[in-house]
């Protein structure tokens, strides 16, 4: 099995379906092409008939998108429970999986993952300024502090145990690292939504994903 990816440093979407594959235990290889090269279109077109990374090469097939990648990860490895086993939990995280998929265009432009910003290393760049970026953040904070309140009693991930919600929302806790965004200012009024963050920003394999991607920089 093959996970093609992003540079480390800063292919959000390829982080997510990487960590779900660690929660798996799937032994799979890494192929790492470098984004923002004048060969990169070519390259990710050897893999990807999207054009995009991620892709997951398993079985004679391609599989492309960190969110089908994933599903395919929750079909293969069920015992893994990468969804939540309460029937509940499982909808609610089924339905910010998706609304994160699809939606927060404002933070993701104004706080895009670049060679300038990095999910990792020490450099940090000053908070977003604009409205719609800040609508997002709310309504991050408010999802993040709905469900931990909610299903979060089992653990210290959104619904409790680690799930692919959690893959979702890594990127985003490295952009409130890098971007020092103080979620306080944006609804988190008892911290709950922080600790969340620095749960997610502490998960191992996510460090493992860090160390790698300024071994991959170096
Ligand atoms: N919705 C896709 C988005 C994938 C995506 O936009 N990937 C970026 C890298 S992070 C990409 O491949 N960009 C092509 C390029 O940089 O040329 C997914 O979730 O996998």
């Amino acid at each position: 099995m093959e996970l093609v990816i992003g540079d480390k440093l800063y292919s959000t979407w390829s982080l997510r379906p990487w960590l779900v594959l660690k929660r798996c235990g799937a032994d799979f290889t890494e192929t790492v092409i470098r984004l923002n090269r004048p060969d990169t279109a070519e390259q990710i077109a050897l893999h990807s008939p999207a054009g995009r990374v991620p892709v997951l090469k398993v079985d004679g097939e391609t599989i492309w998108d960190s969110l089908a990648i994933s599903v395919w990860c929750a079909e293969r490895y069920p015992e893994a429970g990468l969804w939540p086993a309460d029937a509940h939990a499982r909808w609610q995280a089924r339905s910010v999986v998706c609304e994160m998929h699809s939606g927060f265009m404002a933070l993701r432009n104004e706080c895009a993952m670049a060679p300038d910003h990095s999910m990792v290393g020490p450099d940090r760049s000053p908070p977003p300024k604009g409205e719609d970026t800040a609508a997002d953040i709310r309504r991050l904070v408010q999802i993040f502090r709905e469900a931990r309140a909610r299903f979060g009693a089992g653990g210290d991930y959104l619904y409790g145990e680690w799930s692919i919600a959690d893959a979702f929302f890594t990127p985003v806790a490295a952009r409130v690292r890098h971007f020092q965004i103080d979620l306080a200012a944006h609804g988190d009024t008892d911290g709950a939504a922080r600790a969340y963050v620095d749960a997610l920003l502490a998960q191992p394999d996510f460090i493992a994903w860090g160390e790698g991607a300024l071994a991959n920089a170096a």
